[in-house]
């Protein structure tokens, strides 16, 4: 009943996303440093999360999910991130762009692109939200691209064109990734590589540019995120610093809920 707290209404459960997911893990941690003993995650995909959220606020019913920044939901609905006063899901994340060793002797121009290539969260958003809205991927980040020449210029400036030399990158289908990957594409396309680009879970996304199965990435999320992964691999890829700045991720409740902090739930 709605004299039930919030912690009861939502049975005490985190709507997750895929279960490979870093904050997944990162809400498990949550769980302990909050001792929320009766708390769990269910795992399941972005996609299905993003449908449970809407279908609670359209009954305007409590729900606690797994968000994370850029994110067209912050568009496009009244949400909030829970306070996290014991840094469970760390402080600011940057997503960085990692190759496969070897991959800036093999195909300079490409490496140039990727090591040039950086945006905000507005741009990142942007994309997602068009696709959103019904835009197949491909054709968001068209626009986008034609839309932001002067940007994608500085991405390209000095890179030597391709001659239709592949490029392979994978990354997860994170709403996030989707976005940064099709522009990847675009733009990679645009100066003659031919670009593959591949969905993975997201541990084998890492292993397939640590082994050198792929080229590169664009999805890490550094330092908390993916902070296990780095540590594994980070020996074995070359990160090309970050691409974008201000990414978090959190505990997000839709606006109406009550409760402002993680340390208002209930074990
Ligand atoms: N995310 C989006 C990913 C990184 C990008 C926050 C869902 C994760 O949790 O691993």
């Amino acid at each position: 009943s709605s004299s039930d707290s919030v912690s009861e209404q939502v049975d005490y459960t985190v709507t997750g996303i895929e279960a490979g997911a870093g904050v997944m893990k990162a809400t498990e941690k949550a769980f302990q440093d909050y001792q929320l003993d009766g708390w769990s995650i269910t795992p399941s995909s972005s996609g299905v999360m993003a449908i449970a959220l809407e279908d609670a606020i359209e009954d305007k019913e409590p729900i606690v999910i797994t968000g994370w920044t850029p994110h067209w939901m912050f568009a496009k609905y009244d949400l909030k991130y829970l306070d996290d006063p014991k840094k469970s899901y760390g402080e600011a994340e940057s997503l960085h762009t990692l190759t496969r060793e070897g991959f800036a002797d093999d195909v300079p121009g490409a490496n140039k692109v990727l090591d040039q290539f950086n945006w905000q969260v507005e741009d990142m958003e942007k994309v997602m939200l068009e696709i959103n809205k019904g835009a197949e991927p491909a054709e968001a980040a068209r626009t986008w691209v034609d839309e932001h020449a002067d940007q994608v210029a500085e991405w390209t400036n000095g890179a030597q064109k391709g001659n239709g030399q592949e490029v392979s990158l994978v990354y997860v289908e994170w709403d996030s990734e989707v976005a940064s990957t099709n522009v990847l594409k675009v733009v990679l396309d645009d100066l003659g590589y031919k670009t593959e680009i591949t969905p993975l879970d997201n541990a084998i996304m890492w292993q397939a540019v640590a082994q050198g199965e792929a080229d590169a990435t664009a999805s890490a999320w550094l330092p908390t995120t993916h902070g296990d992964l780095y540590e594994r691999y980070k020996d074995q890829v070359v990160d090309l610093g970050a691409s974008l700045e201000g990414a978090r991720t959190g505990m997000v409740v839709p606006s109406y809920v009550d409760a402002d902090s993680i340390e208002d739930l209930e074990p």
